[in-house]
């Protein structure tokens, strides 16, 4: 965990006061989204970058083109159409029985307050969701999507846990009873809670840059939560309400949706952290040509960097290591590649990974009903002609 640290603390001194003050300087220029009529993406979702899902969109991680995935490329995951906001009327309120003094702040009293930036994953719970039905013959609720439900970005804000101290989080109150619920401006006012602890970690981050931009509308302009390593929801966009509460909080993303539940989960388990997986960056279903081909990846884990990437080519019975390349940011991802000597044929690719914590992506998993967290090697299918 040290080494997380001490990047970001070297970007932070490097890159985000003039990051800062170069999104104050034009700020009045972005101030205002670009208008939108009622539709469900503000940028262009073309289909050489994006699996069209309807109102969400996955990304085909072959066309990334290095360690970040730029704004055009990150996958979408919206529950409603996305709000029109202005930063210059943009409020913020901070409230609930766990702070002393409710707090509401505007776009720029929040830049003025120190940034960090982090580097890492925004992970659809989802993410992966399809295999339950293509490989397990067991289809669970929602969009059916494969590995493309992630995108990696540096994000620049301030911690939450600077936000909430405006409203002077209770001292007279045992900080581990404490929540925070984080709520969106999109019409179905989309939230989550988190711990006190989560939220005071250094990297969870009210973020206003997305790779040194604005935050784009579609991922959540101006300011959306930034929580590392935990389900994609717990990333609230379009941010604007906070609550402190001095007890469990229970919403309908931790009770009804983003919950395991099914045959094998006797109770429901909510979900926080997201789960170790890796993805070969070709097409499902790729053709190469004969001969010498390098083939790449990414892999990812919510507690730590990927320590090794094995890769098969005979469904796992033998497992031969992948180079990684650097960097390799906790939360964030590792690309990987190796060599193959592809022969004409059928081949089914499986790729394993397995993190600094000792977690490895496992040979199975039980079936959940909303289809969250499958991370089993996937036989990615390549054809060689
Ligand atoms: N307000 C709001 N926040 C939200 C959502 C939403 O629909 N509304 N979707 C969540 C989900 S389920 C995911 S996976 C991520 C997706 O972020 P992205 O669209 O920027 O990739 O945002 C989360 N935050
Ligand atoms: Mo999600």
């Amino acid at each position: 965990m040290a080494r997380r640290h001490v990047v970001s603390r070297r970007q932070f001194l490097a890159g985000s006061a003039a990051a800062a003050a170069a999104l104050a300087a034009r700020r009045d220029a972005l101030a205002q989204a670009p208008a939108q009529a009622q539709k469900f993406h503000v940028k262009p979702v073309p289909a050489d970058i994006f699996i069209d899902h309807g109102i969400n969109q996955e990304t085909r991680l072959e066309t990334l083109p290095g360690y970040l995935t730029p704004a055009s490329h990150f996958f979408i995951r919206h529950h409603a159409t996305p709000p029109s906001l202005d930063a210059r009327t943009w409020r913020l309120r901070v409230e609930g029985n766990g702070v002393e003094r409710p707090a509401e702040l505007g776009f720029d009293d929040l830049l003025r307050l120190p940034s960090r930036s982090v580097i890492s994953f925004v992970e659809c719970a989802g993410n992966g969701r399809g295999f339950f039905k293509e490989l397990m013959g067991k289809v669970a609720s929602g969009t059916q999507w494969r590995l493309g439900g992630i995108g990696v970005a540096e994000w620049t804000g301030v911690p939450l846990g600077a936000v909430l101290e405006l409203a002077r989080v209770r001292r007279d109150t045992p900080r581990d009873i404490l929540n925070v619920l984080v709520e969106g401006l999109d019409s179905v006012k989309v939230n989550r809670p988190m711990s006190l602890a989560k939220a005071l970690e250094d990297d969870t981050l009210l973020a206003y840059a997305m790779n040194g931009e604005p935050v784009p509308p579609d991922h959540g302009f101006p300011v959306r939560a930034i929580v590392p390593g935990w389900v994609g929801i717990s990333s609230v966009k379009w941010v604007g309400r906070i609550e402190v509460r001095d007890s469990t909080i229970d919403v309908p993303t931790t009770t009804k949706t983003y919950v395991l539940d099914g045959p094998d989960y006797p109770s429901k388990v909510v979900l926080r952290q997201q789960t170790l997986k890796s993805a070969v960056a070709l097409p499902w279903g790729a053709t190469l040509t004969a001969g010498r081909q390098r083939v790449r990846g990414f892999a990812w884990s919510p507690v730590g960097r990927i320590a090794r990437v094995e890769w098969s080519l005979d469904r796992g019975t033998t497992w031969a290591p992948a180079a990684l390349r650097e960097p390799n940011i906790a939360r964030a991802w590792v690309r990987w590649d190796f060599e193959w000597d592809a022969r004409q044929g059928d081949h089914v690719i499986l790729t394993r990974a397995t993190d600094e914590q000792g977690n490895t992506q496992p040979a199975s998993i039980p079936w959940n009903a909303q289809g969250y967290g499958y991370n089993v090697p996937v036989p990615h299918p390549v054809k060689v002609s």
